[in-house]
């Protein structure tokens, strides 16, 4: 039994894309239906381009289960590509500034850039969405939800997200607009953002936020930098395509406000006793969660920031790798604005990492195992002040 981990296979127009997941407990009911949700989610979203309607991505569970049920043997995923054409299609001589295009063109010593594109693609995150969302299955019979959602697209529309919204609150705010924003109010300036990109032959980024519910204490660790929390959840985010920044709680905003006003004093209400705060209350959650590396009871928050995708139109400034004469960017099939789809990744990547220092704490080769382990923990851990 290994630390939980994930790998994957693919390209964008190969055959499929794979996620080949490992250390998942026996004994775990796969709710592939909710699996293929999120991959549809993932989909969707306003600003999407023409591959979108060319792909259904769906799960289908090549190993590792038996009657809908892990076994505890390595779990591989596939989403079969629909538009798989990869030895047909032409090769990228121009690459796109900001793209993969030339820096893995020189890493791979070819001036066809198409062998780096394909890998790179964004297309990617449908596998890791699919390892992201068997953890959330995971997580969800532990009472611990993810929610995913858009707080921003471009520089002017900005959604304000109360952070007294209860997770069933935000996923219904956040699902009944085609932006993935719990605020109503912003859905119409962040449909406009997209719409000028696209008339301006131009895309647009954003920033999207996971808030993670019912998290007990003790995820994660301050021993060793590799098993910080908030460490292996900024590499999880920062690794997603197109993405540049990550904060945790406050993030950015600690640096300029005093002391008193970034850490989140502590009360002890014996009422939250059972919840997963143990009775820690606080007045504020500036830290996002995470202190030290570890949960503290809190809702962990994660921000992050992707940058505008790469593809333009109207193309941008480059030079011919065979020519080397300076010609516009070539323009492949792509997507406007694709933040609303990256919030389903971020909440899927964010998931995974949770249920791995999950298992790293309560670690079992059976989900009974593991849930042993987690009900002694909170027993043991509501105790704290009556021990030695
Ligand atoms: C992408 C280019 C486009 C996007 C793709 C990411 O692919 P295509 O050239 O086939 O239209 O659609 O995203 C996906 C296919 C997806 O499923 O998210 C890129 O260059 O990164």
């Amino acid at each position: 039994m290994g630390r939980l981990r994930y790998l994957t296979a693919g390209e964008s127009h190969g055959r499929a894309l794979i996620a080949l997941v490992e250390g998942m407990p026996a004994g775990l009911d796969v709710d592939t239906d909710a699996i293929d949700r999120q991959l549809a989610r993932r989909q969707g979203g306003y600003g999407r381009g023409a591959r979108q309607r060319i792909e259904k991505d769906r799960a289908v569970f090549l190993s590792g289960m038996r009657r809908g049920r892990t076994i505890g043997s390595p779990i591989a995923i596939e989403l079969i590509n629909a538009d798989h054409r990869i030895d047909e299609a032409p090769p990228v001589h121009r690459p796109r500034p900001g793209h993969a295009d030339l820096a893995g063109s020189l890493k791979w010593l070819t001036p066809d850039c198409r062998e780096t594109l394909e890998r790179a693609s964004a297309r990617e995150t449908a596998a890791r969405v699919a390892a992201g969302a068997l953890a959330q299955c995971l997580l969800a019979s532990f009472g611990i939800r993810c929610v995913g959602f858009v707080t921003q697209i471009g520089g002017g529309a900005v959604a304000q997200v109360p952070t007294t919204m209860t997770p069933d609150a935000l996923i219904a705010a956040r699902d009944a607009n085609d932006v993935y924003t719990p605020d109503p109010e912003a859905v119409s300036a962040m449909v406009a953002a997209v719409r000028k990109a696209k008339q301006d032959k131009d895309t647009v980024g954003g920033i999207v936020e996971v808030r993670v519910f019912g998290c007990p204490p003790g995820l994660g660790s301050c021993v060793q930098y590799t098993d910080k929390l908030d460490g292996r959840l900024m590499q999880a985010v920062g690794s997603i395509q197109a993405f540049k920044g990550v904060e945790v709680g406050l993030g950015f905003g600690v640096a300029s406000r005093p002391g008193s006003e970034v850490h989140d004093p502590i009360d002890y209400d014996p009422a939250l006793r059972d919840t997963p705060t143990l009775g820690f209350a606080r007045r504020s959650n500036n830290a996002g969660g995470i202190e030290g590396g570890m949960t503290n009871g809190q809702p962990i928050v994660v921000r992050g920031a992707m940058k505008p995708i790469s593809t333009l139109l109207r193309g941008l400034d480059s030079v011919n790798l065979r020519s080397l004469q300076s010609e516009h960017s070539d323009y492949e099939r792509s997507d406007v604005c694709a933040v609303p789809a990256a919030s389903v990744v971020v909440e899927n990547v964010v998931a995974f990492e949770i249920a791995a220092a999950f298992l790293d704490k309560f670690a079992g080769d059976t989900l009974d195992e593991v849930r042993a382990a987690w009900t002694y923990y909170l027993d043991a851990a509501r105790r704290i002040s009556t021990s030695e």
